[in-house]
Order: structure tokens, then C-alpha cells, then sequence
């Protein structure tokens, strides 16, 4: 993408209002533009990391087995007055009349319109387990919206449901979703700690939330340090041995991690002071199992081998996927700006001319360009003729893994300056060396594509 094309609307300071970094530094980037409280626009530049996130859950999902459809954001209440969710729910559903004077609403989850499709197919034992998702905005009318995009009005989720015959397989479920989520967090680049919770308005009986480790973070998570060095399972882990499961998910469990309001300070004290960690985190996923709450009310049966029918047991597993993008930035970034992890850059590479206007320059970037972009790099040029700070400035801001510039010395003695943005260290190379550099890193798979 040259720059000069594309829509980067880049703030020197971020407004006033934003309180957190990730806030300010998504309305600097040029990723979000607020267009009232709590609700957004996503600019190019956030869109696409959104994506990417968002394709990095879908792999993961799908790998477990979960199978991708799409619901509409309008839903009728009729489905929640079933489950007694429309009344239970308060001023936090936003509620609406459509033009013949019926109750409809945006949907803020989508427990009841999944047990309405299940329950419309789905007859017998035999076609169970089942899980579906999808990723759709969801409507929450906040009674405090803040910090940007970690909690609006109108977000994105992506929220899978699963559908079991019995107990014990539908905890088997859940348990398979608990490891899908600890391969997805780690894909993302980041450290996520699973704590049990409380299950709130979505009820049941068993619940986990994520929570990315960041100073910046509302939640207290006191935990074992131990925590951090658990091996995450990899991406040959078979979903369909339900020991396996059962036994990642007790060893992710075996260990002390609570969030402050369910911290127990006798279980604590036990704990060698060395392992006591103390940090903070943001809530970025939430998994419930609860049973048969929506399917009995609802409905949604199915016929067992001997022939009896029963309500089907549920779980179900949100993420935040726009909260998700302002946390990874909570968790990294400098002064200068964001510090993508490689999985969710918006691009990989920022090659920056120095010297728009240039004839050798410009031809010389215009070939690296191509170059680049065959050997399937994902790239950003800075082809605007300004000073070179600003384009120093833009790229440290934007995060971009890597920078590639060439400015008038280099060029004359045919080399470029290569700059990991994270590690700040900077190396100057042949041309030639440079792209070789550069294409060993992707093969090396230090470049998730
Ligand atoms: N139906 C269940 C799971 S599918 C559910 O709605 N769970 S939830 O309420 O915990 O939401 C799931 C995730 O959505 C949360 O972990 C959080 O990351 C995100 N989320 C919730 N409310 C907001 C909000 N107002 N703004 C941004 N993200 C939110």
C-alpha cells in the first residue's frame, strides 16, 4: 500500500478525553474515529488488524472443530420473552419498535437465537456434538461506555455455542473451547492467565474469563507465577481425545488465579511468597457452561438411543475482538507508539523513501516494492515527501514489525538501513542483503501472513 493511496488520518496528539493509552494511541494511528459515546468507526488501519485477529480466531476455532455461521445483529424479543432474558436484561438491551409496533431489540449476545436455529434442525443424539459461531457487532447500552473501544455501546464478539446429549460431554466441550482460546491468546503474541468466574447474567454453573496481563488493566488477577511458564498446547493437539482435554484443562486450572472479588486470602497465604504475583489484566474472553438454562424453556431437544427426548446441555464463548485490539496495545507499545506483535500488524513492513522526488530513490523503492510484495510481504510505503522525523514518527506509531529505509547516503552506496521496531536495533546492509534479511525472516515464519 503506497500512503500517498491509502486513508491514514494520523493525529499529532491524541484528544483530551482519551484516559488510556490504547485509546490514544488508536485515535493517533488513525485506527477509530469516535462518532458518538461508546460507538465507532473503524478506520482502514484498525479494520485490518481487527481482521487479523479476527482470522487468527477463526483458524483456531475452526481447528476445534467449531463450525462458522452468521446471525442477524436485529433479533425479535419473542425469543427472549422464551428464555424470561427481555425482562431479566434491563436498560442495558437496546430495545426497539418496528413499524407494525413489535418488539424488537440489538442483539447483546445470541444464546436465544441459537437455540431457535438449533432447535429448528437439529433432532437427534446423533448429530451431536455441535458448535457454532459467528463474529457479529453486539449492543450494549453501557451505563458507563469508556476508554475507547474497550467498552462501547456497539462492539464486536465473536461467540461460539455448543450443544451436547450429556453432562459429561458438554463439560468436554468447554473444555475443548478452553484450549482453543489458550492456543488463540498465544498465537496473538500475548500472556493470557484463564480465571474462573462468576457466570452473571449469561448463568450455569462453570465459567472462565480471560485476561490479558497489562498494567494498564481494571481487574486484579492475584495468581501463581507458575502460570506464565505453562506450556501452551500446539497446533497438532487432537480436539477429539476428550482425556486430553480434560487433562489440559486441569492443568491449566490446578494452580491459584483469581481476580480480586473472588480472592481468598487463606488459600493465598499458602502460597510460597516467591509465587505470589500479583499483576493487573483485561477481561478479553468469557466462557459459561450452563447447562440446559436456554434449551429447556426454549425447547430444544433432542432424541437420545433409547428413544426418550431431552433438553439439549449448552455452553457458550465469547471474545471481545474489538476490545481484544485496544488490549494488545494496552500490553504493547513505548513512548513512540504501538509495538504490534507479528500475528496482527496491519502490515509487516514499512519501507520509507526519505527521498520522495528522487528519481533513483523512488525507482530504487518501487523496485524493492515489488519485490517485496511478490515474496508476499504486506507492505507499507511511505512515499509522501515530508521530513524524515514525521516519517520516522509515523512509523513508530503505527507499530509495523519491521522498517526498510533508504534515504540519498544509503542509495549511494546501494544499502538500506533495516529497524526491528520492537527490539529498536537497527542494521545497515547491501540492498541485496537487506531483502535476503528479510525473506529468511518470513521463511523462518518470523512473519505470520
Ligand atoms: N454470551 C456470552 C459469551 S458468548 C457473553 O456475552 N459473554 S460476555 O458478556 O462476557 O462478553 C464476551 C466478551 O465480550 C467479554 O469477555 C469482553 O471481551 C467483550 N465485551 C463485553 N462487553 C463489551 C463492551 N461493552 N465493549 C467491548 N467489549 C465487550
Amino acid at each position: 500500500m503506497y500512503l500517498s493511496k491509502y486513508f491514514l488520518p494520523a493525529l499529532k496528539e491524541a484528544p483530551r478525553e482519551a484516559e488510556i493509552i490504547s485509546h490514544q494511541l488508536m485515535l493517533r494511528a488513525g485506527m477509530i474515529k469516535q462518532q458518538s459515546v461508546g460507538i465507532y468507526s473503524w478506520l482502514p488501519l484498525g479494520l485490518k488488524v481487527m481482521r487479523k485477529v479476527e482470522n487468527i480466531i477463526r483458524e483456531e476455532q475452526n481447528r476445534a472443530g467449531a463450525v462458522e455461521l452468521l446471525m442477524p445483529s436485529l433479533q425479535s424479543a419473542d425469543l427472549w420473552h422464551e428464555s424470561k432474558r427481555y425482562d431479566d436484561y434491563g436498560k442495558e438491551m437496546i430495545r426497539i419498535y418496528d413499524r407494525y409496533g413489535r418488539e424488537i431489540l440489538l442483539g447483546p449476545t445470541n444464546e436465544e437465537m441459537v437455540t431457535d436455529i438449533f432447535r429448528s434442525y437439529v433432532h437427534s443424539y446423533k448429530d451431536l456434538p455441535l458448535n457454532l459461531y459467528h463474529m457479529q457487532w453486539k449492543f450494549r447500552d453501557e451505563v458507563r461506555p469508556r476508554f475507547g473501544v474497550m467498552r462501547g455501546r456497539e462492539f464486536r464478539m465473536k461467540d461460539a455455542y455448543s450443544f451436547d446429549f450429556d453432562e459429561a460431554s458438554s463439560r468436554t466441550s468447554y473444555y475443548r473451547m478452553f484450549t482453543s482460546y489458550l492456543r488463540i491468546f498465544d498465537r496473538l503474541g500475548i500472556k493470557t492467565i484463564p480465571i474462573r468466574a462468576h457466570t452473571g447474567p449469561i448463568g450455569g454453573d462453570l465459567s472462565h474469563e480471560f485476561l490479558i496481563c497489562a498494567d494498564t488493566g481494571e481487574s486484579k488477577i492475584f495468581c501463581d507465577k507458575d502460570y506464565l511458564s505453562l506450556l501452551v498446547p500446539g497446533a497438532e493437539v487432537d480436539y477429539s481425545d476428550d482425556l486430553l482435554m480434560a487433562d489440559i484443562f486441569n492443568q491449566w486450572n490446578q494452580l491459584y488465579a483469581r481476580t480480586h472479588d473472588l480472592h481468598d486470602e487463606a488459600l493465598w497465604s499458602q502460597l510460597n511468597p516467591k509465587n505470589q504475583l500479583n499483576i493487573k489484566g483485561i477481561e478479553v474472553g468469557h466462557i459459561f457452561h450452563f447447562g440446559t438454562k436456554y434449551s429447556k424453556p426454549m425447547g430444544a431437544e433432542v432424541m437420545g438411543p433409547d428413544g426418550k427426548k431431552r433438553p439439549v446441555f449448552m455452553g457458550s464463548y465469547g471474545i471481545g475482538t474489538s476490545r481484544l485490539v485496544a488490549a494488545l496495545i494496552e500490553a504493547c507499545h513505548d513512548k513512540k507508539g504501538i509495538i504490534w506483535p507479528e500475528s496482527v500488524a496491519p502490515f509487516d513492513l514499512a519501507l520509507i523513501n526519505l527521498r520522495v522526488g528522487d528519481k533513483g530513490i523512488d525507482a530504487t523503492c518501487s523496485d524493492l516494492y515489488t519485490k517485496l510484495l511478490n515474496a508476499g510481504f504486506d507492505l507499507f510505503y511511505d512515499d509522501i515527501d515530508r521530513h524524515a522525523g514525521e516519517k520516522f514518527a509515523l512509523a513508530d506509531l503505527i507499530g509495523l514489525p519491521w522498517q526498510m529505509i533508504i534515504g540519498p547516503r544509503l542509495f549511494s552506496n546501494d544499502e538500506a538501513e533495516i529497524k526491528n521496531r520492537s527490539t529498536g536495533e537497527r542494521e545497515i546492509l547491501s540492498l541485496e542483503a537487506a531483502l535476503n534479511k528479510l525473506f529468511t525472516l518470513k521463511k523462518g515464519e518470523s512473519f505470520v501472513i
